[in-house]
């Protein structure tokens, strides 16, 4: 179980204590230097027995992605790119650690370019993250004034620029690619895979995208070692990590915990139970908006991590952001929310996003005042299968999955409404 010594960040919120000289205090940039002149190849081994995984929502292990970049230089830079444009409905566990922790992202950052070879790293922040914008940028200003970035970063003998790129409010551009193009200049529109950023990113140049607390987390590993960290949690699902739990709980919160706790412990402990008990609870999005909700009663016995809300329970652990919902809400139009969010932040290059999430949007509109047939049921998930696997970029299988999961969930709750309104209405001609 995780104790409050073997939190990262979170036993730090609410004490406003984001300066230099309280990172310090706590352990952050201490042998910075020591810990790069353990080299790139010791780096990179040591994350990959971690056992972390991308905390961005793809899971993807994260010492696997750096050992990607290419060892030596064929000419070209190499960039490390952090993803800070958390914009995932439900999502704000990055806000805190750039609000409350700076420091932690920052030597994150100076460790991992140095692992790949990168002299600058762009951390690209959400358009409406104003206040953490500038906590980052204070932090950074301080970082260079104390000699920790810049030329002999930290007295690494390693030269090493940070720059904060701020976005302006795309969901689309936290997409990696999309992300890409937009520090580019150009519009926030996701490239086809592959080539992978590794091969060519920034500026066709061989690129590493990491989420915030991805990186957060590198220098703590380094430290404590990869034997510590892989020691919570499961095996594949390892090491410790930050929750936000929104919604119908008593007490929402954001939390570092260790990964695989049971979904019953995390809401009893830090968030004070379902509001109006466990009996009240009627779904769970276990994962941000782009992840399947599960049915309240599947929950009770689930454990947060990867390979159980996905194998067991068809869902996900996404971004960790855990929506709780009682039985006050009307759980087809939460979903057909999320269906109008998706219509309005799809790009449009593709044509199965860009037709599909209008026309899925427009039938959970007709199940939401139960003006659909029954068979329409049938009609919408095939045609999430369509748009599934069949875009660009990730935005089509998130819009898509929402919809099965309340299909597959919720059949009986939609079929009754069908009935109860007198459904059946013909396909208006839309
Ligand atoms: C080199 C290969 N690199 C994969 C890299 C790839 C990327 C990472 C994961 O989407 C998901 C999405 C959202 N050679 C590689 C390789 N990579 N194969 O590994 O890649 P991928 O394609 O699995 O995922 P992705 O495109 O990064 C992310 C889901 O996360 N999600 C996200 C929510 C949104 C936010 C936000 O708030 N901004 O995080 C939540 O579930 O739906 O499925 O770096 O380059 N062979
Ligand atoms: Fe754009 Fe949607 Fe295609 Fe992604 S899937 S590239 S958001 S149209």
């Amino acid at each position: 179980m995780l104790q409050d010594q073997d939190r990262i960040f979170t036993n730090l919120y609410g004490m406003h204590d984001r300066s230099l000289a309280g990172a310090k205090k706590r352990g952050l940039w201490d042998d910075t230097a020591g810990l790069i002149g353990k080299g790139r190849d010791w780096i990179i081994e040591e994350m990959k027995a971690s056992g972390l995984r991308g905390r961005g929502g793809a899971g993807f292990p994260t010492g696997l992605k750096w050992s990607f970049m290419p060892k030596e230089s064929d000419g070209r830079p190499a960039y490390l790119v952090v993803n800070a444009d958390e914009s995932e409905p439900g999502t704000c566990k990055d806000r805190e650690i750039m609000r409350h922790d700076p420091h932690t992202l920052i030597e994150g950052c100076l460790i991992a370019s140095f692992a790949m070879n990168a002299h600058a790293c762009y951390i690209y922040i959400r358009g409406e993250y104003i206040r953490e914008k500038e906590a980052l940028q204070r932090a950074i200003d301080e970082a260079y004034d104390d000699g920790l970035l810049g030329r002999n970063a930290a007295g690494s003998g390693w030269d090493f620029d940070l720059y904060l790129h701020h976005g302006a409010g795309a969901y689309i551009c936290g997409e990696e690619t999309a992300l890409l193009e937009s520090l580019e200049g150009k519009k926030g529109m996701p490239r086809m895979k592959p080539p992978f950023p590794a091969g060519a990113g920034l500026y066709g140049c061989p690129t590493t995208v990491n989420n915030v607390e991805s990186i957060a987390v590198a220098p703590t590993i380094l430290r404590r070692g990869a034997g510590w960290f892989s020691g919570f949690g499961r095996q594949n699902n390892a090491g410790t990590k930050v929750f936000a739990i929104s919604g119908h709980v008593n007490n929402p919160c954001v939390v570092e915990e260790s990964m695989s706790i049971p979904f019953e412990e995390l809401i009893e402990k830090h968030c004070g139970g379902i509001r109006g008990g466990w009996d009240n609870l009627l779904a769970v999005i276990p994962g941000g908006s782009s992840v399947p909700c599960v049915r309240g009663e599947k929950m009770k016995d689930a454990v947060m991590d990867f390979d159980y809300l996905r194998g067991d329970l068809g869902s996900g652990l996404g971004t960790a952001a855990v929506i709780v919902m009682d039985r006050s809400v009307d759980i087809i139009k939460a979903i057909w929310r999320l269906s109008k969010f998706y219509k309005h932040e799809s790009c449009g290059q593709c044509t199965p996003c860009r037709e599909g999430t209008g026309w899925m949007m427009r039938v959970m509109d007709r199940l939401v005042k139960g003006q659909a047939s029954v068979e329409e049921i049938d009609m919408l998930f095939d045609v999430t299968k369509q748009v599934e696997g069949h875009t660009i970029c990730a935005l089509g299988d998130a819009a898509a999955w929402p919809i099965q999961g309340l299909i597959r969930n919720f059949r009986d709750e939609i079929e009754d409404r069908i009935r109860r309104q007198g459904g059946g209405a013909a396909i208006a001609a839309e």
